[in-house]
């Protein structure tokens, strides 16, 4: 049976050449710091993203684990949107593990929080109150349809943390398909901040992997920070050797995600028992909300599966579809077919 997932980005497959660098990869005990090819990755990683250091990482769950943990201790707070990743989908990680408290401001439809939001937010210095030590923004913004946030926008931010003295991390998961999507250079948009994370194994294809990056002091503290949260990988090369191959070969191509994400809204507002907004799909994501009546998103991506079309339900009338390497123009039309035909039948 034909099959179109479009449930996530992260069901990437790594491509011949990764399969090909991770069976010639160069290898050794990266604990020790001694897996050169986890150490290229790294330097190619920092160098990227104009950034002092890096550090290679499992998932983009601990890449922002453990950028909290550095900089926050306990009892300090942490500034994020509500529609964040790190609020939403991390198990409140950093809470659990670092008693790190979250300060939620309202996401706008952009993925952006309000400046003036954020000032109000960060605490005066008085014997009552935690203290503020970070601010997260989100590029792009999973939940808030894949937006890209621009660069002066992020200055902004960077701009009123230092001038109080607040750290910014940048949950740059998808950072690539931001700077993409903005036709500006990923290292700029994240110029202003501390620390950011991205991902290898979501548009970039690669199995597995995130990296931070940040000063030469921050980084080791990170490694300290993963450490003990169980990942140090030893010979980790064979993973890093493919996220060398994402960074190297995969990042261009990222425009023909956006461009299939585009006509997917497209094809999809067409169809009567759904309401998609085109105007807010800039990357490689699509929120479709259901408007029929008599179908949940349960039952939907039910009758969908049957036919080989994968979406990810996220609330009771709300789906997502994610375009990613393995999509074709040709496979967004097949998907746009089926989900009708699901629809009009209902
Ligand atoms: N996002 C996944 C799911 O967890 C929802 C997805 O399918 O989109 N930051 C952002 C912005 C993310 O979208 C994700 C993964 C992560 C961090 C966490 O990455 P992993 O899954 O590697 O821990």
């Amino acid at each position: 049976m034909r099959i179109v997932d479009l449930r996530s980005d992260t069901i990437t497959r790594p491509t011949p050449a990764m399969r090909r660098a991770m069976a010639d990869a160069e290898v050794g005990d990266d604990v020790f710091g001694e897996d050169p090819t986890v150490n290229r990755l790294e330097e190619m990683a920092a160098e990227r993203l104009n950034k002092g250091a890096a550090l290679f990482v499992a998932s983009g769950t601990m890449a922002n684990l453990v950028s909290l943990l550095v900089h926050c201790g306990r009892g300090e707070e942490v500034i994020l949107g509500d529609k964040s990743h790190t609020f939403f989908y991390e198990q409140g990680g950093s809470s659990g593990l670092g008693g790190i408290h979250p300060r939620t401001l309202p996401n706008k439809p952009d993925g952006t929080l309000d400046f003036g939001d954020i000032e109000e937010a960060i605490r005066p210095d008085n014997i009552h109150f935690p203290r503020t030590r970070l601010i997260i923004l989100e590029n792009t913004h999973n939940r808030c349809s894949g937006s890209p946030i621009n660069i002066e926008y992020m200055k902004g931010v960077g701009e009123i943390a230092r001038r109080n003295r607040v750290k910014v991390h940048v949950d740059g998961a998808r950072i690539f398909n931001a700077a993409v999507s903005l036709c500006v250079d990923a290292s700029e948009l994240v110029s202003e901040a501390d620390s950011v994370s991205f991902c290898l194994s979501k548009g970039l294809a690669a199995p597995v992997g995130s990296l931070v990056c940040g000063t030469h002091d921050f980084i080791e503290e990170a490694r300290r920070a993963r450490k003990v949260l169980g990942g140090g990988m030893r010979q980790a090369g064979i993973l890093a050797a493919a996220g060398i191959v994402a960074l190297t070969e995969m990042i261009e191509r990222l425009a023909e995600d956006h461009d299939n994400a585009r006509r997917l809204a497209e094809g999809l507002t067409e169809i009567d028992g759904l309401s998609v907004d085109p105007k807010s799909v800039k990357t490689n994501i699509v929120y479709i909300n259901i408007s029929h009546n008599d179908v949940s998103s349960n039952d939907l991506a039910d009758l969908l599966t049957r036919e080989g079309v994968l979406l990810l339900p996220i609330g009771a009338k709300q789906m997502r579809a994610v375009t990613n390497y393995h999509i074709t123009e040709d496979d967004v039309e097949y998907a746009v077919g089926v989900i009708r035909h699901e629809i009009n039948n209902s």
